[in-house]
């Protein structure tokens, strides 16, 4: 599946890895694993992962690399685990010399700048890095299994949203047998703060709801602000709210200084991955997101109404 995109890796000695705005586990996961693997497999070539990553995860798998604009010019660009360019975080990725892409979320429009490989039932960008390297036969070191295995863990909500079991926990093995260490990266995310114990509270004592089977909240920007949580950092608690009986649909609307918003739903059946697409956003099929103009209650009203619309066609489909 990924002989092509192999061969353009082969055929590059500078390389550049991005991964979008927000880095989360599986962002950082595949950015540092495809790194590593292809530093262990490929001595000669020079390869960087820039962007923000994950401090806390460095001591364990490693850091972002800084690299200079005369270097993104002569590099072969990777696009890890978003869209397009748009998505990437640093936006010099637009500079760069070629560009291939290996994403798992649903393809908003046709990505036209270079090869890619792009696998919705692929539970993380890490588990596709995984298979490409193991379709390649590219040796493994422990930095390699600690970063996919993160990935993986992170993207399926620890091992919840997997589509095909048996090949994702052996997948899981062979990723301990070659050095990953679960129980390191769980007590790195487990770890919690105090001002999220003051989020919680907000949320559990807050949130709205609607007849259709909407869950959710609303969080103005001064709210965020007194409790200490950034409008994206806000977004990916969304799960609070999550598997609440009656309410197939869950959302978190944070809205940012600039007086935009943004908007994460998921959903145990129902899909909001059409409904954000409709506002320009992108994700899955029942995890995604989007930046709105504003937060007026004529905004958020309207997107809650294509909810309940989603929950109701569903209800009837599933009778
Ligand atoms: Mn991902």
């Amino acid at each position: 599946m990924f002989e092509e995109l192999r061969q353009i890796i082969e055929a590059n000695d500078s390389i550049v890895i991005f991964g979008h705005i927000f880095p989360d586990g599986d962002c950082y996961g595949s950015q540092i694993g495809l790194r590593e693997l292809i530093k262990l497999n490929y001595p000669d070539k020079k390869v960087f992962a820039v962007g923000s990553g994950l401090h806390r995860f460095y001591k364990l798998m490693g850091e972002m690399d800084k690299v200079s604009d005369e270097v993104i010019k002569e590099s072969l660009a990777i696009l890890l685990d978003g869209n397009d360019c748009s998505r990437m975080e640093d936006q010099r990725v637009i500079t760069a010399k070629e560009f291939i892409k290996i994403d798992h979320h649903i393809e908003n429009y046709r990505f036209t700048e270079g090869k890619f490989v792009i696998n919705n039932n692929a539970n993380s960008t890490c588990e596709m890095i995984l298979q490409m390297a193991q379709e390649s036969g590219w040796k493994f070191n422990p930095t390699i299994s600690n970063a996919l295995f993160l990935g993986i863990l992170t993207d399926s909500g620890r091992f919840q949203y997997i589509e095909d079991f048996p090949t994702s926990f052996h997948e899981a093995a062979f990723l301990c047998e070659n050095g990953a260490n679960p129980k390191a990266i769980n007590d790195i995310l487990n770890l919690t703060v105090e001002s999220a114990l003051k989020f919680k509270g907000y949320v559990y004592n807050n949130y709205k709801k609607t007849k259709a089977g909407v869950i959710y909240l609303t969080f103005k920007n001064k709210t965020l602000r007194r409790l200490h949580v950034s409008p994206n950092k806000a977004g990916t608690m969304v799960n609070l709210l999550s598997n609440v009986v009656g309410y197939p649909i869950w959302a978190f609307f944070c809205e940012n200084p600039d007086g935009t918003c943004h908007a994460e739903f998921r959903s145990s059946g129902p899909g909001v991955q059409p409904i954000v697409a409709k506002y320009g956003g992108g994700g899955h099929y029942l995890a995604a997101g989007v930046t709105l103009d504003d937060m007026s209650d004529e905004t958020v009203a309207k997107i809650i109404k294509d909810c309940d619309e989603a929950i109701l066609n569903y209800q009837k489909e599933h009778k």
